[in-house]
């Protein structure tokens, strides 16, 4: 059904029907029963196993906000229909009005399986160990092929115990790795110092943007105007744009209502996306990792072609920018390159045309030109760029080139008009919250000395074999820093020098609440690190790809088992605030992970005191208490919630009555409150207006105050980093990317003799998951496939048809899925969705699950960022058939 929306080839009544299908499907998942996979109450057995789903007439029950707490960015309310601990229904969002404004936040197919994924029969229900596995006799290369053994909590806290201690007195510092952050408070208490690891997993290379001026820390909501005001744009100009699949909840609703005022959207995306097909979009087929040439060549064409300032705003340039030309150089450059020189070819004999971006991109060079007068300075644009593009390797001077872009033409700091990024949360609305979370206060709980060093994702698994690895984590540092905090981290490091890299003996690995055998580069390699150290723990809801890796499992309560909690307001739209609820006891034996943690750290001697003492309802009630709302004016703020005092004495808290919007037991129940807005209101966001009207006044928080085209800041940090050897200058350059459309070539010689790898991977995030999350459902894999994508033309010229079984292969591993031929794919192009949790043939060597990241390699470039979406394959038909996932069986281990 969702597979048929995507294959819409084009026809725009095809695709309306799709569309309709899909709805329909989606609605029926929210109300049918599940057929075999039914729920399963609770370790009591307080309902029978399978319960029906009720109808409507169920009496007795109580609505409990039970809204999605997962990382998809889709910011969407799920209810759920609770009676005697069992939930009965799922509901959502419709309560509040929908029109084109102010849109309901209604859940997904993912939030209305909810209740599949928190109360699957394939939830762990125990500790468990392999049974092969013993202190003395580990047997590691049996991970991820083991059976299973039911243990106590005891048991499996004695041996964690006795083994974080044998290796800790044996090895020392540096000796555990972790990935997530459910263990670190035990590290930390038990004054250990051990690994974690970093990514800029999502943002790509949009990461540090206090150092050019965008955005706060990773939170991107600022850096664009506020979602009516685009309704005042002529076009949306945008680079690998796919809110329809990749950021549900209502960015592709916001979109629409820019489209029906009359906005025009320019997509620049390998793939002829939903949201293009919504949209009416033009879309503008690119190839991956190439973005930053096709905005090169539009600058060029700006320069070429603009008359006395008929598409350039030379005005914004002379007063907000540096860098641009010879006579705006900052203080700070080492060299006197500047980048409109660079792309006129002053400085490597290349000027940057639209045919020579032709040739890398395949965009035609008169479309180039042609979008490129779109961004003159006449139309009002905004400039949009999702974090996809950003996702590939060494194109860490991608934002500057889209900023200068935005910049020539004028579209920074005006009506209409917005440069930026765009995905996740925050896609499609933006501005400073109109609802705030108030805080819960301190847990008191107590810490140690324990700390962690941070090992870069693209370096863990050759860390984890002994090579050395570069400690510093600067991602991390500058992500908190905030935006102005980057210089203070700046000014803690030598950037003249390169970083030292360390070895460390990794002995041990500890999961949490990270998938890495899913999620991270080089999951081949991981398996054979997993298997490598001398003992493994996971901790978590599901037997995941990487708890699979384990020696011993924990079995971890969801949301829905605990007291509640806000959903982390960022990832929501600044104009709802969700509060989740818990309302079932924990599944059998699961613990949260403090409980599991105060559990093993009793064995320590540790008191469960040191984990805090002001209980978790007392925390979520003085964090709604505090949580505060917008008024009418745009400038003042009242409490969200008024509090009486039987509500005090109803919640068991400690507390005083206060006025408010809304009863506390209203909001409780509702699970949201959302500001409306209405156009004209006093609730409106231009990103940088004040910097634009007054620049020396209002500086933006890079080092000349300026937008730099140089930014020598940037360069400093990368060159200091040692992951790229070749320099980087001030100025944004093309480089080739590493994985990138020129290594498809023998000797990345263009258009020459193709490479044994000759397509470029890309991996949409795709709408079973929310990143490995929801893999196992069965209602989602029924829904949606996960085939991998091939382009008709490259598909034909293999000899493959729709359906066929092929191996996707690149030089770091190979995987298998069922071929989805279609038309709405730029040849040349493989998109094999993000996200399945591997799994592996033992004798071929080979995963069947379709894994992106199991043909992916570790590669540091750059500042490590996570280059996913750089990623040279071939595609084959294999001999034998894989069967459809929802075919697989799911792992249910014990009763
Ligand atoms: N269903 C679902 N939604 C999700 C998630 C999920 O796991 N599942 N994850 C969430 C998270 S954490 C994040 S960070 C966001 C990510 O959000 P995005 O980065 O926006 O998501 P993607 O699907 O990777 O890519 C968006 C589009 O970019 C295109 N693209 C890929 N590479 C390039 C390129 O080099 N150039 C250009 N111009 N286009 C390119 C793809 O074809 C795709 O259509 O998604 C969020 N939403
Ligand atoms: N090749 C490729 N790789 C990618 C991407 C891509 O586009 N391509 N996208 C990247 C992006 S944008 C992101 S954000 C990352 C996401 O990478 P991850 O953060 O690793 O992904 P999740 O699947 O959200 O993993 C969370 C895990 O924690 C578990 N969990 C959830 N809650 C708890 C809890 O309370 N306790 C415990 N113990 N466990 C819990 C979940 O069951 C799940 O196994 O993936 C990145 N990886
Ligand atoms: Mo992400």
């Amino acid at each position: 059904m969702i597979e048929d929306v995507l294959n819409a080839k084009f026809s725009r009544r095809d695709f309306l029907k799709g569309t309709l299908a899909a709805t329909a499907a989606a609605a029926g998942l929210g109300i049918a029963n599940g057929g075999e996979n039914r729920l399963k109450a609770s370790a009591e057995g307080t309902a029978p196993a399978g319960a029906p789903v009720v109808s409507d007439a169920a009496e007795g029950g109580k609505w409990v906000a039970a809204p999605c707490w997962h990382n998809c960015g889709g910011k969407c309310l799920v209810r759920a229909y609770v009676k005697d601990g069992v939930i009965l229904r799922q509901g959502t969002d419709s309560f509040n009005t929908d029109d084109e404004v102010n849109r309901q936040q209604r859940a997904c197919l993912r939030g209305f399986s909810q209740q599949y994924q928190a109360r699957g029969l394939d939830r762990l229900k125990y500790p468990m160990k392999r049974k092969n596995w013993s202190p003395d006799n580990p047997n590691p290369e049996l991970r991820g092929q083991d059976e299973w053994e039911r243990i106590s909590w005891d048991e499996a806290a004695t041996y964690i115990h006795d083994e974080i201690e044998r290796i800790n007195s044996t090895y020392g510092d540096n000796a555990i790795l972790t990935f997530g952050g459910g263990c670190s408070s035990l590290l930390n208490k038990l004054n250990i110092n051990y690994l974690n690891s970093w990514t800029t997993s999502s943002w790509g290379t949009w990461f540090a943007p206090g150092v050019f001026g965008w955005g706060d820390g990773c939170n991107y909501y600022d850096c664009n105007n506020d979602r009516l005001d685009f309704m005042n744009c002529d076009y949306v100009v945008a680079f690998g744009y796919n809110p329809a699949w990749a950021a549900l909840g209502n960015a592709t609703n916001y979109a629409v209502a820019w489209k029906n005022a009359g906005v025009k959207f320019i997509i620049f995306d390998p793939i002829y996306t939903d949201t293009s097909a919504i949209l009416d979009a033009q879309w503008v087929p690119i190839r991956p990792g190439t973005d930053m040439a096709a905005m090169m060549a539009m600058s060029y064409v700006l320069l070429e072609e603009d008359k006395d300032g008929s598409l350039i705003d030379w005005d914004f340039l002379d007063r907000c920018c540096v860098g641009q030309d010879k006579d705006h150089m900052p203080a700070d450059v080492k060299s006197d390159e500047n980048y409109f020189d660079y792309l006129r070819g002053e400085y490597d004999g290349i000027p940057k045309t639209p045919e020579w971006a032709e040739e890398i991109t395949g965009v035609p060079a008169d479309t180039l030109r042609e979008v490129a007068r779109i961004l003159g300075k006449d139309n009002n644009v905004a400039l949009l760029s999702s974090w996809a593009s950003a996702r590939t390797y060494d194109t860490e001077q991608l934002p500057q080139t889209a900023i200068a872009l935005g910049a020539m033409g004028g579209h920074i700091g005006k009506s209409g008009n917005s440069v930026g990024p765009t995905a996740w949360n925050h896609t499609n609305n933006f501005g400073p919250r109109l609802v705030k979370a108030g805080s819960g206060g301190s847990s008191g709980a107590t810490g140690g000395t324990g700390a962690a060093t941070p090992i870069c994702d693209n370096q863990i698994w050759k860390a984890v074999k002994g090579e050395a690895f570069n400690p510093t984590g600067i991602f991390t540092a500058l992500n908190d820093a905030g935006p102005d905090g980057w210089k203070d981290v700046v000014s803690g490091y030598d950037l003249t020098k390169k970083v030292e890299y360390i070895k460390a003996p990794i002995k041990m690995i500890w999961t949490t609440n990270k998938a890495k055998l899913t999620t991270c580069e080089g999951a081949k390699e991981g398996v054979e690190a997993m298997r490598s150290v001398e003992f493994v723990v996971g901790q978590g809801h599901f037997l995941t790809a990487t708890n699979k890796y384990a020696d011993i499992v924990l079995p971890i309560t969801t949301n829905w088992e605990r007291e509640g909690s806000y959903v982390w307001e960022g990832y929501m739209n600044r104009d709802i605030l969700l509060i989740n609820r818990g309302m079932l006891d924990p599944f059998y034996e699961s613990k949260s992970d403090d409980e599991a943690m105060m559990t093993i750290g009793a064995k320590f001697g540790l008191a469960p005191e040191m984990w805090g003492t002001v209980s978790e309802k007392q925390r979520l009630f003085n964090a709604v208490a505090t949580s505060t709302v917008i008024k009418e004016d745009g400038e003042s703020w009242e409490n969200l919630v008024s509090i009486t005092e039987d509500d005090i004495k109803e919640w068991g808290v400690e507390g005083e009555p206060q006025e408010g919007r809304v009863p506390i037991a209203k909001y409780m129940e509702d699970g949201l409150y959302r500001v409306d807005r209405h156009i004209g209101d006093n609730f409106g966001f231009i990103h940088k207006k004040e910097f634009r009207d007054d620049p020396e006044g209002h500086p933006i928080t890079t080092t000349s105050g300026k937008i730099e085209f140089a930014c020598q800041a940037w360069a400093d940090i990368l060159n200091s980093q040692g992951y790229s050897e070749e320099e980087y200058s001030a100025i944004p350059k093309y480089r080739v990317p590493t994985q990138g459309y020129e290594e498809t070539f023998v000797d990345g010689k263009l258009g020459g003799e193709k490479s044994e790898y000759p397509l470029q991977c890309i991996n949409p995030h795709y709408q079973r998951r929310s990143h490995s999350i929801f893999d196992n459902v069965p209602w989602l894999r029924e829904a949606c496939p996960n085939p991998v994508f091939l382009a008709k033309k490259d598909a034909e010229a293999r000899g493959i048809a729709d359906g066929d079984t092929v191996k996707i292969a690149s030089k770091y591993g190979e995987t298998l899925r069922k071929a989805y031929v279609t038309a709405r794919l730029m040849p040349g192009v493989v998109g094999l969705p993000h996200g399945p949790w591997i799994r592996v043939d033992e004798k071929t060597g080979i995963d069947q699950s379709g894994s992106e990241n199991y043909i992916t390699g570790q590669v540091a470039r750059g500042l490590g960022c996570s280059g996913y979406n750089t990623l040279n394959v071939e595609v084959s038909k294999y001999s034998e058939e894989i069967p459809d996932d929802k075919d697989v069986p799911q792992t249910i281990l014990f009763d």
